[in-house]
């Protein structure tokens, strides 16, 4: 049985609960206590060193990293192959939005971890500074077609992407700029099996 070590507050953890729930995948959710930093606690970083959420155990294959996770489920499970396609320049796209979503996107769960947490906000403007940059990236892509990678169909570089834009405005960042990346919101929860977070 898939266990995933998930914080249900989580982007990244929600990355992989909506992977987990596109492939239709039979899995025990193993919460982790964010918020009291119970990542940090030996019997947790015994299976991820690293002491972040999300984690995955697969009968004793441990991948870590959001990113790690998705690529490991669509390569292990995706019979479709349309999740993270084989041809070399679909995957090639489907990387840099990997890439995305661990850097510009990344900075939009900052700026909404700094204003859920009401910690302090010195950094805050920077964060959403480089978090809308990310979003123009996105929205300029998405004027284009559908999904990120170019495709008709939604790859893990879409799922990757989605939780931290979804939620900017946690991290008052105004989503009204960003039209296409709006209407690419509504396209990916409207997709079957979709799994819903609260506040998403
Ligand atoms: N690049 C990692 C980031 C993981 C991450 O920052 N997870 C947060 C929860 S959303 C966490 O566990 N933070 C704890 C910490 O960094 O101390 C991923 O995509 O999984």
């Amino acid at each position: 049985m898939i266990k995933l070590y998930d914080s249900a507050l989580s982007g990244n953890s929600h990355k992989v609960r909506m992977m987990l729930g596109f492939l239709d995948l039979d899995h025990e959710i193993v919460p982790v206590n964010w918020a009291t930093g119970e990542m940090k606690e030996a019997w947790f970083t015994d299976i991820n060193p690293r002491a972040q959420l999300p984690c995955l155990d697969d009968n004793g294959t441990v991948v870590w990293d959001s990113q790690a996770i998705l690529v490991y489920l669509a390569r292990h499970y995706d019979e479709s192959g349309l999740w993270f396609p084989d041809d070399p320049m679909l995957m090639t796209k489907v990387v840099q939005w990997l890439m995305m979503a661990n850097e510009e996107i990344a900075a939009l769960a900052w700026a909404r971890v700094t204003v859920l947490m009401k910690q302090p906000r010195d950094k805050l403007e920077e964060l959403q500074s480089k978090g809308k940059a990310g979003l123009k990236v996105l929205d300029d892509a998405l004027a284009d077609g559908p999904w990120l990678a170019g495709t008709d169909y939604p790859t893990i570089g879409d799922i990757a992407c989605f939780p931290y834009a979804g939620m900017a405005e946690q991290g008052e960042v105004d989503l009204s700029a960003y039209p296409s990346v709006q209407a690419w919101i509504a396209r990916i929860k409207a997709l079957p099996k979709y799994a819903a977070m609260p506040g998403l």
